[in-house]
C-alpha cells in the first residue's frame, strides 16, 4: 500500500502506452558516485574481475582454445560451459570498462579474443565450442545424438554473442564482433524452421543475446560494413523468436522437458518450471524480444510467468530455485529455508525484472530488481571480492562457508555481469518521461521531451531514506519525472523545490511529477526507513510462526557470531521494539538491527508453531546484520526467518 503526504495533490493516471517500451539510460550516459555502491564496485573492478580470469585461466579455459586451434587431442579444461563463462566475464568486464578505463584488463581481453579467433578460424563457419570439438566433434549443437543440455553449445555461442556486443560498446573494437557474427550467421543458417534443423538451446542465454545483436546492427547499420559476413539483423531476432516459440516442439531432436522449459511453447507456459537459471535467462530473453517485436503475446506471457515466479516461487531475498536436485523451481509456495537459491538464478531474475520493467513500465518489476540486487545477488560474493557462494539459502549452519573457487564456477561471472550492468538500471525514459528506478548516487544524461537533461541523485540509501534528485535540462522543457515509490515503503513524501506539488500517484508504483523543468530544479523523496517485521504468505509452510526483519530494501539475518554463538535457537517476541544503529566498524559499515529476544534452547528447525510460554526461554539481546553481508566473519550459523516469539 502506498501512502503520500496529505498536502500532495493525488491524481490517478495511467502510463500512456505510446511510451512503451521504455529505454534504459545506457551505461555510457550514467556515472555512479554513491557511498554504498562505489566502494563495492571498486572491489569488484580491482579484485573480482582479475580473480575470475585468473582462476578460469588456471583451469584451462584458455588453453582449450589453443588445443582446438592446434587440433591436438587433449583433455578439456573445466565443464562444457567454460567457453561461456569466459565470455560472460568479458561481458561483465566490458561494462565495468565503460565506467572506468582499464588498459591492462583490455589488453588481457584482447589477447583472449585472439586465442578464441585462432580456434574459430579453423572452421569455415567460425564454429567454436571447445568441449564439443575436443570430446564429441560429430555432435555440434547437440545434433547427431548429442545433447546440448550437457554440451552447452548454444549457451557458449549465446554468451559469445552477448559479450561481443558489450565489448564493442565498451571499446569500439570489432574483432570479437567479427567472430561472433560469423558464428551467429552459421547458427541462423543451421537452425530454425524447416528445412533448417530443429535446434533450441539446452541452456538459455542466446535468446536475449541475439536480440542484442539485432539491436546493435539496427542502431548502427554502418557497423555491418566492418563485419566479415553479410549482416541481415532481422535473422538474429527471428532465431531468438524461434528458440522461444519452438520450445515444446521436440520433433527430430532431444527433449529438454520442463527442466529446460521445453514442455510447451514459452508463449503457452503459465508457471516457471525447471532449472532456475535456464528459466530466468529464457524469460529475460522473452521480455527483451517482446520489447522489440511489440507482440502482445510475448508481453502477456512474460507478465504471467513473472507473476507466478515473484508471488509464488521466490524468496524474500529475491533468490530462486528451491530444489537442489534440478537446481530449480519447486511447486507454488514450497520454499524451504534450506533451499538452493543459486546466485546465477537471482542474476537471471534481475535481468528478467529489468527487461520487463522496460517492456511494461511497471514499478513492481523495479522493486524486484532492487530486492535481488541488494540481497540475493549481493550475498553471492564476499566483501573482499574473491570468494563466492553458489547456494544462498535463508539458513546456514556453521559448516557452510564461501569458496575461493568451484568445479562449476558459473556464479562469479554472472555476478559481475549483474554488477557491471548496474548503472544502466538506474534510469529509463519514454519520449516524454524520465523514470528513476533505483536510488543510487549517480548522474544520468539523456534526452527527454526533446531536450538534453541531466539528472543527479544524492543519497545515503539504503542506510537512509532521503534522496535528493536534481534535474538540469539544457533549456526549459516539459516532461514527467516518474519516481518509483518502493512497494516496501510506508508514508513516502515528495517535494519539488521544497514545495508540495501536483503529483500523480500512479497505479503502477510511480509518483509522476509533470511540469516544466528548469536548471537546478530539485525533488526530494523521503522514504521512512523504520525496521519492519515481515511475515510470509500463509501457504509457505517453512515460514509459519516465523518473522523476517527488513529495513528499506535490505533483508536482515541473525548470525551466531553476533548472538552468543548460535542464531538458529533464537526467537523474536512479537512485542519487542526494534532498534536500528549505524556500526561503521562492522562489515565495512552497516546499519544493524537490535531487539531483546529469547533463546529458546531448542533447535528452531524443530519448531513448527510459534514459540509459546511452554518453551524454556531466556532473554537475550538479538543483533541482526544485512543478509548480503553474512558469511564474512568465519564459520557461524545464520537464519533469516526467526521464530516468532510470544
Ligand atoms: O549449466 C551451466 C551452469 O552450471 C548453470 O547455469 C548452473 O546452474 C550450473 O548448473
Ligand atoms: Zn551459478
Amino acid at each position: 500500500m502506498l501512502t503520500c503526504s496529505t498536502n500532495l495533490l493525488l491524481l490517478l493516471l495511467t502510463a500512456p502506452s505510446a511510451e512503451l517500451p521504455l529505454q534504459a539510460v545506457p551505461l555510457p550516459r550514467v556515472t555512479i558516485d554513491d557511498p554504498f555502491w562505489s566502494p563495492k564496485l571498486e572491489v569488484w573492478r580491482t579484485v573480482t574481475l582479475t580473480d575470475i580470469f585468473n582462476k578460469l585461466e588456471a583451469d584451462g579455459a584458455l588453453t582449450n582454445f589453443d588445443h582446438v586451434r592446434d587440433g591436438i587431442p587433449s583433455e578439456h579444461g573445466g565443464p562444457p560451459w567454460y567457453d561461456g563463462l569466459l565470455y560472460e566475464t568479458i561481458r561483465g568486464s566490458a561494462d565495468f570498462m565503460i565506467q572506468h578505463a582499464e588498459p591492462a584488463l583490455e589488453e588481457r581481453i584482447d589477447a583472449i579474443i585472439e586465442r578464441v579467433a585462432s580456434a574459430a578460424a579453423q572452421d569455415p563457419g567460425g564454429y567454436v565450442n571447445t568441449y564439443t570439438q575436443m570430446v564429441c566433434p560429430d555432435q555440434r549443437w547437440g545434433m547427431n545424438g548429442g545433447d546440448d543440455n550437457w554440451q552447452h553449445d548454444l549457451y557458449n555461442a549465446g554468451a559469445m554473442v552477448e559479450a561481443a556486443v558489450h565489448y564493442w560498446r565498451a571499446t569500439g573494437k570489432t574483432r570479437f564482433l567479427e567472430i561472433a557474427t560469423r558464428l551467429a550467421n552459421t547458427m541462423c543458417h543451421t537452425m530454425g524452421p524447416p528445412p533448417r534443423a530443429n535446434v533450441v538451446p539446452g541452456h538459455s542465454i542466446g535468446e536475449e543475446a541475439f536480440v542484442k545483436l539485432y539491436l546493435l546492427f539496427r542502431e548502427r547499420p554502418e557497423l555491418k560494413e566492418a563485419m566479415p559476413v553479410p549482416i541481415d539483423e532481422a535473422r538474429y531476432l527471428e532465431l531468438a523468436e524461434f528458440w522461444i516459440e519452438n520450445r515444446g516442439n521436440t520433433e527430430g531432436r532431444r527433449a529438454f522437458e520442463s527442466y529446460g522449459q521445453d514442455h510447451k511453447p514459452v508463449l503457452e507456459q503459465d508457471t516457471v518450471e525447471g532449472h532456475a537459471v535456464r528459466a530466468t535467462l529464457l524469460f529475460a530473453g522473452l521480455a527483451a524480444a517482446g520489447a522489440v517485436n511489440g507482440r502482445e503475446d510475448y508481453a502477456s506471457a512474460a507478465m504471467r510467468l513473472w507473476d507466478n515466479m515473484v508471488y509464488r516461487r521466490m524468496y524474500i531475498t529475491g533468490g530462486l530455485g528451491a530444489v537442489a536436485g534440478h537446481e530449480g523451481f519447486g511447486p507454488d509456495y514450497v520454499l524451504p529455508n534450506s533451499g538452493y537459491l543459486e546466485t546465477c538464478a537471482a542474476v537471471g531474475a534481475a535481468f528478467f525484472h529489468h527487461n520487463l520493467n522496460l517492456l511494461t513500465a511497471d514499478a513492481r518489476c523495479a522493486d524486484e530488481l532492487e530486492r535481488a540486487l541488494y540481497n540475493g545477488i549481493l550475498v553471492g560474493t564476499s566483501l573482499t571480492g574473491d570468494s563466492y557462494f553458489y547456494e544462498n539459502p535463508l539458513e546456514r549452519g556453521p559448516e557452510t562457508s564461501r569458496w575461493p573457487w568451484h568445479g562449476c564456477p558459473c556464479c562469479p561471472p554472472m555476478f559481475v555481469k549483474a554488477m557491471g550492468a548496474l548503472p544502466g538500471y538506474i534510469y529509463a525514459t519514454g519520449p516524454e518521461t524520465l523514470y528513476v528506478n533505483l536510488f543510487i548516487g549517480s548522474t544520468g544524461r539523456t534526452s527527454v521531451g526533446g531536450a538534453e537533461v541531466e539528472v543527479t541523485q544524492t543519497t545515503r540509501y539504503p542506510w537512509e531514506g532521503d534522496v535528493r534528485i536534481t534535474v538540469d535540462p539544457e533549456r526549459e522543457v516539459t516532461f514527467s519525472l516518474c519516481v518509483r515509490i518502493p512497494g516496501w515503503s510506508r508514508g513516502a513524501t515528495l517535494l519539488v523545490n521544497g514545495e508540495p506539488a501536483a503529483v500523480g500517484l500512479l497505479g503502477d508504483g510511480y509518483a509522476r511529477i509533470h511540469r516544466t523543468w528548469s536548471r537546478g530544479d530539485e525533488v526530494r523523496l523521503h522514504l521512512p526507513m523504520g525496521p519492519q517485521r515481515v511475515r510470509a504468505h500463509p501457504s509457505v509452510e517453512a515460514d509459519r510462526g516465523r518473522v523476517a526483519l527488513t529495513r528499506g530494501p535490505l533483508v536482515y539475518c541473525l548470525e551466531g557470531v553476533d548472538n552468543g554463538g548460535a542464531a538458529r535457537t533464537l526467537a523474536l517476541p512479537r512485542s519487542a521494539p526494534l532498534t536500528a544503529e549505524w556500526r561503521g566498524d562492522l562489515l565495512g559499515g552497516v546499519m544493524v538491527l537490535g531487539a531483546t529476544g529469547l533463546s529458546v534452547q531448542e533447535d528452531w528447525r524443530e519448531l513448527y508453531a510459534p514459540v509459546d510460554e511452554t518453551l524454556r526461554a531466556t532473554r537475550q539481546p538479538l543483533l541482526a546484520v544485512p543478509y548480503f553481508a553474512s558469511a564474512n566473519r568465519g564459520p557461524t550459523d545464520m537464519v533469516v526467518w526467526v521464530a516468532d516469539g510470544p
